[in-house]
C-alpha cells in the first residue's frame, strides 16, 4: 500500500501519527497542496476528489478519508487499540473524535481557508468550483475555535484524555486541530492549564513527530 501525504497538512498527519502509534511504516508519496499538485490530472486520476491523504491499497482500491484509513489500519492491526474496546467505549471514542473534527477541524480549517492568500479562490479544499474566500467565515471560524478550545480545557480538566482515561484516535484528531489552531492564531494561554498539560503529554509521544 501507498499513502498519498502532505507533511504539512493537518488529515495526512492524523493518519501518520495513527500509523507511527501504531508501529507501522508504509511507503509515502508527498504532495504539494499549496502548489496545487493535487488538482493536477497526475493526482487526479488516483483520487478525483483532489485531497490528501489518499491510501490506494495494493489491488488499487483506494481510501480517501483519514478516519476510515485510520479504521481499516486498525482492524488489521488491532494493537495498541485507538478505537475502543467495549461498546460503549466505541461509542466515546467515536464521539468524541466527531466533536473534534466538527467543532475543531472545520471551524479552524474556515478561518484559514478564508484568509491565507495561497488559496485565494480555494476556500474549499480538493477538486471542485473555485470557491472565493468569504471573510465571515473567517471570522465565524475564528470565534468557534476559540469555543472549542476553551470546550477542550473545561474537558482535560474532568478527564485525562480526550475520550476517557487512556490515549485514542480522538487524542490524535485532537492534538492536530490544537496545533493547526496556531495558524489562525488561536493558542492555549493561561487559561487552559488542563489543556496545556494534556497537550505537552501527548507531544511527548513519539508518534507526535510522524
Ligand atoms: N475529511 C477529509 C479531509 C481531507 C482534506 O481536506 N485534506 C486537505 C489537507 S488537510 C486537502 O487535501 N486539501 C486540498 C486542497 O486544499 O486543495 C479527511 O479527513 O481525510
Amino acid at each position: 500500500m501507498k499513502l498519498y501525504d502532505m507533511k504539512m497538512a493537518p488529515n495526512p498527519r492524523r493518519v501518520r501519527m495513527f500509523l507511527a502509534e501504531k508501529g507501522l511504516d508504509i511507503p509515502m508519496e508527498q504532495v504539494d497542496i499549496q502548489a496545487g499538485e493535487n488538482l493536477k490530472p497526475d493526482y487526479l486520476a488516483i483520487n478525483p476528489r483532489g485531497v490528501v491523504p489518499t491510501l490506494v491499497l495494493d489491488d488499487g482500491t483506494v481510501l480517501d478519508e483519514s478516519i476510515a484509513i485510520c479504521r481499516y489500519v486498525e482492524e488489521l492491526h488491532p494493537e495498541p487499540n485507538l478505537f475502543g474496546k467495549t461498546p460503549l467505549e466505541r461509542a466515546q471514542v467515536e464521539s468524541w473524535q466527531r466533536r473534534m473534527e466538527f467543532e475543531g477541524m472545520f471551524n479552524i480549517a474556515a478561518a484559514f481557508r478564508n484568509t491565507m492568500p495561497a488559496y485565494a479562490n480555494r476556500g474549499s479544499p480538493g477538486a471542485g468550483p473555485a470557491t472565493p474566500q468569504i471573510p465571515a467565515m473567517a471570522e465565524r471560524g475564528l470565534m468557534m475555535t476559540r469555543h472549542w478550545m476553551n470546550g477542550l480545557e473545561a474537558r482535560l480538566s474532568a478527564s485525562p484524555f480526550i475520550a476517557g482515561d487512556r490515549f485514542t484516535v480522538a487524542d490524535i484528531t485532537a492534538f492536530i486541530c490544537v496545533d493547526f489552531a496556531k495558524w489562525v492564531g488561536v493558542r492555549a494561554d493561561d487559561s487552559h492549564p488542563s489543556l496545556k498539560a494534556w497537550y505537552q503529554g501527548i507531544k511527548a509521544r513519539p508518534s507526535a513527530a510522524a
